[in-house]
């Protein structure tokens, strides 16, 4: 094996098949012998949505490398920077090992017996006094599929609140709210693959090289790429991805329903709709094309900032392309409007037919590992099974099933996340529990969140982390398993179950949250009625095949085995409503008519920048995780703040300045000013994973009225140089 080739192993751009094993390479052993593996474990990443099929190597019960699983049909043998040092997260220096109570202000190591017992008599005596919903749970989408479902029956009906629901709320919210609004369901209709089949692939507020880099596989170059596929990006940034497309928009901020509507202007306007496809499978076109007659190229030019041509261009791409494939992320979903948007996206692909065949698809690109199976599994914006809370017949197959009243299942949805934390400040809410997700620097307008924490009698923490910025405000930690510690399933962004092993033991006394959830309902006196029989998440996995057979997210077929053989399986198939058909009453898609109003905090002589905020490829979130692994940390140390060459001139910055970005709520100091176009006039951009400068601050706590997603991507800001420096 060459050096070459072997450089391209370790840093997966090898695309050949060929098996290779570090064990076997006599470079390898002569440079570490420490790293050398004696076993290799199947498992899937638990960072992005991609779901990357991996192998990580054990020595002596530890994890010492990862590379990809080349016989995987994600990621045939690739992995990004993150997959690649995985494995250093298990044993990092900050994992929590202990069960913490706070006794007199200050958090104590106490046992799991007094920990839990302390958990569900606080929260019994909480309850009893203001009520069963005074709890708020706070999951996530980082949950295994099997301990999502556990969960749920845990906080509905042991401890019966119906306050529940997830970090997806601050992430995929909308994109469930717009597949249910056009299609009458929420699921992804189409694949991974379809990315490489179609002829234009049009990627809105998606950042793909960042933020699912093995995805860019499918776009870019590489055995995918075909002549004459034309990739558009619409991100008001220049990103990685959109330096890869062939045409950026450089959209601006919250144009996009404008532009959706202009370009569905256009296609009906020169004839490139599917008129036979509107027919036999939508509803309300005639009155959606009189809706966006008004979106002609001149106005909706004027809202987007984009030119005639380039807008009647990429229309009549779409239009003309034998499949078209839209792809979107949280430049969609993280908006007031993030629900209709998403809508909107789906009017396109109705109109045109570009739904249900090959390469045709408006596929929301999902997140987090598992945000997926949560928002299947989970018992939050819906019951299990994508069952309605206000269905009669599905609260009694659930009630069947589980062999209880169905007068037990709640008959609508309780709090979501935002009101979750509003209602823990207006004293609604008593008691929180937060499961694997960060919310001190996740979530929007710090000011009020730390108001909630602080409101409230008695907050839970658990996570395999600590401390955390959240787990600071904790009245109770409770120390958690991550990834490669336990064994269940995630589901990807194209609907694909795939196995998660364990790798290695937790360490201390961190236990898995599958344990922790049974321990409680045996503290409440519920484990025999909720979950009978039950020891491991193979059995939660067999209640769920049952609870999702016949649904349209069925995985009654499909045994963890199956799953772990074929590299996953795709519920559904590859593609969902082949058919034209939809879980509607009439089995028809339903086009909206998309009203396009400016975003909420527009800049002004005080506030003069508009602060948009995401991700970069080597950070995870809040960097629980990505702290923990030394190359990542030195790749990206410190938070920046991007902002257009022609602003920094006029506030006479300098690059490497030290920043303070202050919005009408607070502000953060000591961000390293870049300056670049990369970024527009008018604007500028922050990461969000930094606790230290957290962004959060800043933000504007406004969520969209169907969803319940917050408006992360604008506020009004103004920058100056930070004073001490
Ligand atoms: N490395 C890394 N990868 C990740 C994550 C991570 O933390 N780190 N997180 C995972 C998760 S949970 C998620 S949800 C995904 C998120 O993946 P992405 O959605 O790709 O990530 P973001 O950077 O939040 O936002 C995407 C883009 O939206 C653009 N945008 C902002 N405003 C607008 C607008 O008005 N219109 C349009 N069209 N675009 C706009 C931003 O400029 C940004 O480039 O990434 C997943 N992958
Ligand atoms: N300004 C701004 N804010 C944003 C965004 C943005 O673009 N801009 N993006 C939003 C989006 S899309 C998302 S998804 C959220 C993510 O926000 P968070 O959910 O807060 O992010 P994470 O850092 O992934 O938090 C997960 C936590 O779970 C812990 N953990 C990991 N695995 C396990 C496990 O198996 N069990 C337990 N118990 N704990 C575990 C980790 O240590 C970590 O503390 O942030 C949102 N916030
Ligand atoms: S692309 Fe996503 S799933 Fe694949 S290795 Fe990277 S973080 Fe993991
Ligand atoms: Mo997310």
């Amino acid at each position: 094996m060459s050096i070459v080739h072997r450089f391209k192993r370790l840093v997966g751009i090898d695309t050949a098949q060929e098996k290779y094993s570090y064990a076997q390479d006599p470079l390898y052993g002569k440079v570490s012998t420490a790293r050398v593996a004696d076993t290799w474990v199947k498992t899937t990443c638990g960072y992005c949505s991609v779901g990357c099929g991996m192998l990580v190597g054990v020595k002596d019960g530890k994890a010492v490398a990862a590379r990809g699983n080349p016989d995987h049909p994600v990621n045939r043998g690739k992995l990004c920077p993150k997959g690649l040092s995985e494995h250093h997260i298990l044993d990092g220096p900050g994992r929590a090992k202990l069960p913490l109570l706070r006794k007199n202000g200050k958090l104590e190591p106490v046992s799991w017996d007094e920990a839990l017992s302390t958990m569900v008599e606080r929260i019994a005596n909480i309850q009893g006094r203001h009520g069963l919903g005074s709890l708020g749970v706070v999951g996530t989408g980082q949950l295994l599929t099997e301990e999502y479902y556990t969960l749920g029956k845990l906080v509905q009906l042991g401890f019966r609140t119906p306050n529940n629901d997830g970090n997806t709320t601050l992430c995929m919210a909308s994109a469930v709210s717009g597949y249910k609004l056009s299609f009458g369901s929420d699921g992804p209709p189409g694949s991974y693959a379809d990315m490489s089949t179609a002829d234009v692939v049009l990627l809105i507020g998606s950042n793909i090289a960042d933020n699912h880099p093995i995805l860019c596989t499918r776009v870019g170059e590489g055995p995918d790429k075909r002549p004459g596929r034309t990739l558009i990006v619409v991100d008001p940034r220049v990103t990685k991805t959109a330096m890869m497309a062939d045409i950026h928009l450089a959209i601006k901020p919250r144009g996009d329903i404008a532009l959706i509507n202009g370009i569905a202007h256009i296609l009906i306007r020169d004839g490139l709709t599917d008129s036979n496809y509107i027919a036999a499978h939508t509803i309300n076109y005639d009155a959606f094309a009189a809706y966006v007659a008004a979106f002609t190229p001149q106005h909706v030019s004027e809202i987007t900032g984009l030119s005639v041509e380039k807008i009647t261009k990429v229309a009549h791409l779409y239009g003309r392309a034998r499949a078209g494939f839209i792809g979107w992320t949280m430049g969609v979903n993280h908006s007031t409007q993030g629900a209709v948007t998403v809508a909107a996206i789906n009017n396109l692909a109705l109109i045109t037919g570009h739904i249900g065949r090959a390469g045709a698809a408006p596929f929301s690109i999902t997140g987090q590992c598992n945000a997926m199976g949560t928002r299947e599994s989970g018992f939050t914006s819906a019951l299990p099974g994508y069952r309605k809370f206000d269905n009669p017949e599905h609260r009694e197959e659930l009630a069947q099933i589980w062999g209880i009243d169905a007068e037990e299942i709640p008959k609508a949805r309780g709090m979501a996340y935002p009101d979750i934390i509003e209602g823990a400040v207006t004293g609604k809410i008593k008691a929180l529990w937060f499961i694997a997700t960060n919310p001190v620097v996740s979530f929007p307008n710090y000011e009020l969140l730390k108001q909630a924490l602080e409101s409230v009698e008695f907050v839970v923490v658990q996570d395999g982390f600590h401390p955390t910025p959240t787990s600071d405000f904790a009245h109770l930690v409770l120390p958690a398993a991550i990834w490669g510690e336990k064994e269940g399933t995630y589901t990807n962004s194209e609907r694909r179950i795939s196995k998660v092993n364990c790798i290695v033991t937790p360490p201390g006394e961190a236990r898995s949250d599958f344990d922790i959830f049974l321990a409680l309902a045996e503290r409440l006196g519920v484990r025999d009625r909720l979950y009978p029989g039950w020891q491991t998440t193979a059995d939660a996995y067999a209640e769920w095949q049952r609870v999702s057979a016949g649904r349209l997210c069925d995985y009654s077929p499909y045994s963890w085995k199956e799953i772990e053989d074929a590299g996953g399986i795709q519920w559904g198939g590859e593609r969902l409503y082949a058919d034209g058909a939809f879980p509607t009453a009439d089995g028809r898609a339903i086009l909206h008519n998309v009203p396009c109003d400016p975003f909420l905090e527009q800049p002004n002589e005080e506030y003069d920048f508009i602060l948009n905020t995401g991700r970069t490829v080597e950070h995870w979130h809040t960097r629980t995780k990505t702290a923990q692994v030394d190359m990542l940390n030195k790749m990206v140390p410190n938070a920046w703040l991007e902002m257009n060459p022609v602003d920094a001139k006029r506030l006479q910055l300098r690059a490497h300045d030290k920043v303070t970005v202050t919005s009408r709520r607070s502000n953060v100091s000591g961000l390293e000013l870049r300056i670049t176009s990369i970024i527009a006039p008018g604007q500028v951009f922050m990461p969000f994973h930094f606790a230290e400068t957290n962004s959060n601050r800043v933000t504007l706590g406004a969520f969209d009225p169907i969803s319940r997603e917050p408006n992360f991507k604008q506020c009004a800001v103004r920058v100056q140089k930070s004073s001490s420096q």
